[in-house]
């Protein structure tokens, strides 16, 4: 498929390296697409559903030990310790070479090898990125053909370049004690090795649009970030774009495809959805900060997601669309998750394919169990979603899930000072990665398990951005929509009724609304927060404003740590910020 002698000699490198029986150039037809998920039925692999009810659609179960990213086993492999910092583990690049060589060793002796040629980003726009990924699973080249633009348009557009990201993936054995995701900036090359799980093995998502993009965005001038993109149409059909950062199942995908309110939908709000989880951003010809999203589909977690929390992805899901580790209705041949209705199957098989008792108090679907779903899917999806020059940002959100200490809404004073505020961002970690549930972590503009490089340089990066934005730069907020009440429930209904905090933002961007100067940033008046058709009072309102400086006294503290496992690299900016915010509060 083609002649590009790079390529060709990588390949050739990574063949005498894990030996495959076959080798199949995936060209991105519908035929050949067909043909694997024929033969992925018929090894067991994919499941084939009901398709009058989900036509297109199949359903996956990973091995029990492999649902879910590994953060432990994520490594950023630069020659010099300090390019990779503190936040991220490392390994030397001949050292990871060695050690993966080794596993991947022979890894696809008695299995084919297939070579998606994948682009992140419209194929042939100038802002986007070329990725090949070599790979041992159907489910994957399945998986990158729904989040990516992929096959033989993509090679035409690379012809004799270099410029592209290696991926090698192989399931190995799905061994836990030898499963490594390796990632190689220095060498635009990824490799990833015993595990099936998408975030693990859809190189294009994470691996290359967030931790290989971040460090090729530092180097050249522009921004990979962890946020979705929506833009909010108004009754006069004007449309502003947010870009909003979230850590991972902190209901970014709900937000990204929001419905609005009735009153709102009665005076003609539309809201747009860009991209759910990764934004690639650039300074435009005009000055502005303008957002793509890469990819070309949702990877969403399934629990959770109905009818009311977010229809727009369900409706997403309705074809063409693979489920992994969900339930498996066996009446109908469909699928189910916790919290998708109050209607659990009761003839049906668990995420590990074991019959399921819905009253056995266990849960059917892993809590992350997932969704790939095509963006064009979505009934919200935006008509600039194909745009190769993305669209232009007015404000940037950072959020999380915090109890007690964020109020529902601020705005930094200025970049500066917002790049101090998504540097802080903090929430309760959750089942997307493997780990503890529930702790609270610092995440710093979602970035801390995506950025592929030194976190303090990363906070340079984004203070330098700033600089070249200058007045044109987006303006910065932070938003919980998680507050709760002393009973531990939320008092903010969240979902579509997020939409009146957004507003508030928008009007900030445009000068129509003012604000209280608090110790953190500007705040809403009470009154600024429409809560006309909701069931809240104005003292909910103002209780969901709170700023407690006893608590963020404590933030404080937990801050200064954190700064300091950051150590000398943390810009001088930020401890200035700090400083200053520690003076306000008293
Ligand atoms: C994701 C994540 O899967 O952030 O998007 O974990
Ligand atoms: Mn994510």
């Amino acid at each position: 498929m083609t002649n590009n002698k790079h390529l060709l000699a990588w390949i050739e490198e990574m063949k005498a390296l894990v030996n495959p029986k076959e080798v199949v150039w995936i060209d991105g037809s519908e035929e050949q697409l067909d043909a694997l998920r024929r033969q992925a039925v018929e090894d067991g692999e994919i499941i084939k559903l009901n398709q009058e009810k989900l036509p297109g659609c199949y359903l996956h179960r990973t091995a029990i030990n492999d649902v879910a990213r590994v953060e432990h086993r994520t490594f950023i492999c630069t020659e010099r310790q300090e390019d990779a910092g503190p936040t991220n583990n490392w390994m030397s690049p001949d050292e990871a070479y060695a050690k993966l060589r080794k596993i991947f060793n022979g890894s696809m002796k008695d299995r084919t090898m297939y070579i998606i040629p994948y682009s992140m980003g419209p194929i042939g726009s100038p802002f986007s990125k070329i990725g090949i990924e070599l790979t041992d699973s159907i489910y994957v080249v399945l998986n990158m053909a729904i989040m990516t633009r992929m096959g033989k348009a993509v090679l035409e557009v690379l012809g004799d370049s270099n410029d592209f990201v290696r991926g090698l993936h192989s399931k190995c054995e799905l061994d836990e004690e030898n499963r490594y995701i390796c990632h190689f900036p220095e060498d635009n090359a990824i490799w990833s090795c015993n595990s099936g799980y998408g975030g693990n093995v859809l190189l294009g998502k994470k691996c290359f649009a967030l931790r290989i993009a971040s460090y090729l965005g530092r180097k050249e001038g522009w921004m990979a970030e962890h946020m979705l993109i929506l833009g909010i149409e108004n009754p006069q059909g004007e449309i502003k774009y947010i870009a909003a950062a979230f850590p991972s199942a902190c209901g970014k995908t709900n937000l990204a495809m929001l419905i609005p309110p009735e009153i709102y939908k009665k005076k003609g709000y539309k809201v747009w959805c860009v991209g759910d989880d990764i934004a690639w951003m650039r300074v435009g010809k005009d000055g502005r900060l303008w957002a793509c999203n890469p990819e070309n589909g949702f990877f969403g977690v399934a629990p959770g997601t109905n009818e009311k929390s977010n229809p727009n992805a369900l409706a997403s899901t309705r074809k063409n669309t693979i489920f992994t580790n969900v339930v498996h209705n066996l009446d109908d041949n469909t699928v189910w998750w916790e919290g998708l209705d109050k209607n659990p199957p009761k003839n049906a098989l668990n995420w590990k394919g074991e019959k399921w008792d819905p009253d056995s108090g266990e849960k059917g679907a892993h809590p992350n169990s997932r969704f790939t779903a095509p963006a064009k899917n979505c009934p919200c999806i935006s008509s600039e979603f194909d745009n190769p020059e993305g669209v232009p940002i007015s404000a940037i959100v950072f959020g999380g899930r915090r109890a007690k200490t964020a109020p529902l809404v601020y705005q930094s004073f200025d970049w500066q000072h917002g790049v101090f505020v998504g540097s802080i961002m903090a929430s309760e970690t959750t089942a997307a990665a493997t780990g503890q549930v529930g702790v609270v972590r610092r995440d710093p503009m979602a970035m801390l398990p995506f950025c592929g490089y030194n976190m303090g340089d990363y906070f340079t990066h984004w203070l330098e951005m700033g600089q070249v934005l200058g007045d044109k730069a987006p303006k910065i907020f932070h938003v919980n929509w998680f507050r709760t009440d002393e009973e531990g429930r939320f008092i903010w209904p969240g979902f579509g009724e997020n939409l009146r905090v957004l507003e508030w933002i928008i009007n900030r961007c445009e000068g129509k609304s003012d604000a209280v100067e608090t110790p953190i940033g500007y705040l809403p008046k009470a009154e600024s927060i429409n809560i006309e058709g909701i069931d809240i009072s104005p003292d909910t309102v103002s209780q969901l404003l709170e700023v407690d400086k006893g608590l963020w006294t404590q933030e404080v503290e937990d801050i200064k740590e954190f700064y300091e496992k950051i150590g000398s690299t943390l810009p001088q900016e930020l401890k200035d910020e700090l400083q200053a915010l520690i003076k306000r509060l008293n």
